[in-house]
């Protein structure tokens, strides 16, 4: 159960939202029963696992976790030295905000016991002045808010913020909501236009948009001021990271290989409302957009919403897969160029895609778009939840759009590029990250605008709602993502008037709209169809999307995907493996005009739903043995019927080759 964002006093609130879907419900349990437990085993040091290096590079710490031991030996509980990454604290902040979000969806005793115990950790290792960061309170102290570019003690700062309010909205608990306002305000003191304050920000955003939601749950104006200090002060001093560095006294990098980083991957190279297009790092751009957008959103600033808009078309009409993935270049794990959209060597990391997700959302509180509800669904059911294994206990950091594993093994430049799911990366952003927003979908479902609720995405729930003092309970029953139909009830106690909005998604050419049992004929705008009217009790609303298979193309200017297609079901993107379809996929033509088939096998992953097309397969004639190049242009095919899956699932089975973009005749 849990609230829905709103800012003011709309005539509308959605209370308490429960998730009943099947396919839904399956990663809430995945999630609440073995990721939780598993990462707080690796988080202690206690699972008996491989922690691999994202990729080849002597720098990376990859022996342990040791993110709790880091927290005890800050706490004085302990005598050690810091292991692993500089901002590991993150980890445990991301893993409690996912318990605070499950626990929403089924209450846990034990499991809150445990996170309780976490918080007293955490309040003994923060200072007294309230910092807290096991790195710089174990090792550095001196150096602390002195090389923020590298730091990261203001990123870590915001995820435990992130998980204090979550885990305050869940359980009350005043002891991790007076640690973060400790926190915010030990940042409080030290950044700002004041003189004596640093006028400067942290290399990576996080802390911006989690004193947005601080604000929220406290109503203390101060943290959203404290967050418009760090937007609008970004990339306005070009020489601010520099002048640290020079300052700097400390012996060693606090991230090897950093300092050659251009602005523009921390996003610093220009002030926010002067950024015409999506630079640098992926997962800071998008962290940063999601504070631009929810602090556009609080405080009704129209030039911050107005750059919003610019970097989600820069994003998504320009530098994102089709699988919701960005980021193409391991360099950086950074955007490159626009168009530029290599599918073997791209970066397409874990948690960039949830920072879509994050982004896209905040937007939706902005304005209803269907581009964003689009994105926000294309990432989640693809790039997403690719990123993990049906386990829970194993994850991808990157995800590519095509491989092939000797490629991976062979070129340094593919290092990142793995072919299956390690238990546990060196820096381990991602596992956790997907823990916390698998337990907080049910927040992305709806947004209300005035006095419409919109919906974003079709899965079966059920939540209540207050229209100007009037209780509704409104259902969704589908077995989406699968079906097409999806079933609104909407039971109010007595008839209130109000919009329900539904979503007509792009890949949806048809559709049909029944309420009562009466068809109605209504065009969408921006994507949604919005059903104003008094709402009685026992009204049904059905909607039915098209789902047959969908070829698509990208723009010509995407080289890689050229004369290529892509095959889409409903919300998910399909993948070709070896296991399925033989060596070579890049052999594989789907002729023209050829009609796929869909069908449902219960015997796979649990059920999921495959395609089907007899395809053609280039032949490799024995002339090519020992011959690389030839002047005889002719082609010969062979017929092959081949099978998608939702790429989501790819690499569950034997290792092997997967591709995204098939060859089209
Ligand atoms: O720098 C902190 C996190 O580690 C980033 O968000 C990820 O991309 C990974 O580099
Ligand atoms: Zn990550």
């Amino acid at each position: 159960m849990s609230q829905t964002y709103v800012k003011n006093s709309s005539s509308i609130h959605i209370q308490e939202l429960q998730i009943t879907d099947q396919f839904w419900s399956r990663y809430l349990e995945i999630v609440r029963k073995e990721m939780i437990p598993y990462q707080w085993n690796v988080l202690n040091d206690k699972a008996d696992i491989t922690i691999v290096k994202e990729r080849n590079d002597e720098t990376i710490p990859s022996e342990k976790s040791h993110a709790i031991e880091n927290f005890k030996i800050a706490a004085g509980l302990k005598e050690g030295r810091h292991y692993g990454w500089v901002f590991q604290d993150s980890d445990v902040y991301k893993w409690l905000e996912a318990v605070a979000c499950s626990l929403h969806h089924t209450y846990d005793e034990a499991l809150k016991e445990l996170a309780d115990e976490v918080i007293d950790l955490l309040e003994l290792a923060q200072e007294k002045d309230g910092y807290l960061n096991t790195y710089f309170s174990i090792e550095e102290p001196e150096r602390r808010f002195k090389m923020l570019a590298e730091s990261h003690e203001l990123y870590c700062a915001g995820h435990y913020i992130e998980a204090a309010v979550a885990y305050y909205e869940t359980t009350k608990n005043e002891k991790a909501l007076r640690v973060a306002c400790l926190l915010a305000d030990c940042i409080d003191a030290n950044f700002g236009h004041e003189s004596g304050k640093i006028k400067g920000y942290d290399g990576h955003e996080e802390i911006e948009l989690a004193l947005a939601k601080l604000h929220q749950i406290t109503g203390e104006r101060k943290y959203l001021e404290l967050s418009k200090f760090f937007l609008y002060e970004r990339g306005t001093d070009p020489t601010f990271f520099e002048r640290q560095r020079k300052e700097d006294t400390g012996k060693r990098a606090v991230i090897e290989g950093m300092s050659h980083r251009p602005l523009s991957y921390y996003q610093a190279h220009k002030p926010i409302l002067d950024q015409e297009s999506a630079e640098g790092h992926a997962v800071r751009l998008v962290y940063l957009c999601t504070a631009m957008a929810d602090v556009a959103y609080l405080s009704d600033d129209k030039e911050m919403l107005e750059a919003c808009r610019r970097l989600w078309k820069s994003i998504v009409n320009k530098r994102m897969y089709i699988t919701g993935g960005i980021g193409s270049t391991v360099d950086g794990e950074a955007f490159t160029s626009d168009y530029d959209l290599p599918n073997d060597t791209m970066y397409c990391e874990t948690c960039a895609s949830i920072g879509l997700i994050f982004f896209a959302y905040n937007m939706l509180k902005n304005e209803a778009n269907g581009s964003y509800a689009d994105t926000l669904e294309r990432a989640l059911y693809n790039s997403v939840i690719s990123g993990m294994a049906l386990d829970g206990k194993h994850f991808f950091y990157v995800n590519p759009l095509e491989v092939k594993p000797e490629n991976s093994e062979t070129d340094p430049g593919k290092s990142h590029v793995k072919v299956t799911r390690p238990e546990w990366f060196g820096c381990a952003c991602c596992p956790p990250n997907l823990a916390r927003l698998l337990t907080s979908l049910n927040k992305y479902i709806y947004t209300i605008q005035d006095d419409i609720i919109y919906t974003n995405l079709y899965l079966a729930n059920q939540t209540s709602v207050i229209v100007k003092d009037i209780h509704i309970n409104l259902r969704q029953e589908t077995n989406y993502p699968w079906d097409g139909d999806i079933k609104f009830h909407i039971q109010p106690d007595a008839p209130a008037t109000f919009g329900l909005a539904v979503r007509i998604p792009s890949w949806s050419k048809t559709f049909k709209l029944i309420l009562n049992g009466v068809e109605i004929n209504e065009t969408s705008n921006n994507g949604f169809i919005t059903i104003f009217r008094e709402w009685q009790c026992n009204d049904e609303l059905v909607l039915s999307l098209d789902m047959s298979v969908q070829e698509w193309a990208a723009n010509p200017n995407v080289r890689a995907d050229l004369n290529k297609v892509a095959i889409q079901r409903g919300p998910f993107i399909y993948c070709l493996e070896e296991v399925d379809n033989g060596e070579n996929l890049h052999l594989i033509r789907i002729p023209k005009n050829r009609p796929f088939s869909y069908r449902f096998d219960n015997t796979l992953f649990g059920g999921v739903g495959i395609i089907e097309v007899n395809a053609e397969k280039r032949l490799v004639q024995k002339e090519w043995d020992n011959q690389l190049y030839s002047m005889d242009l002719d082609e010969e095919y062979e017929d092959k019927k081949v099978t998608f899956i939702p790429y989501f699932c790819w690499a569950n089975r034997s290792p092997g080759e997967m591709l995204v973009w098939a060859a089209k005749e």
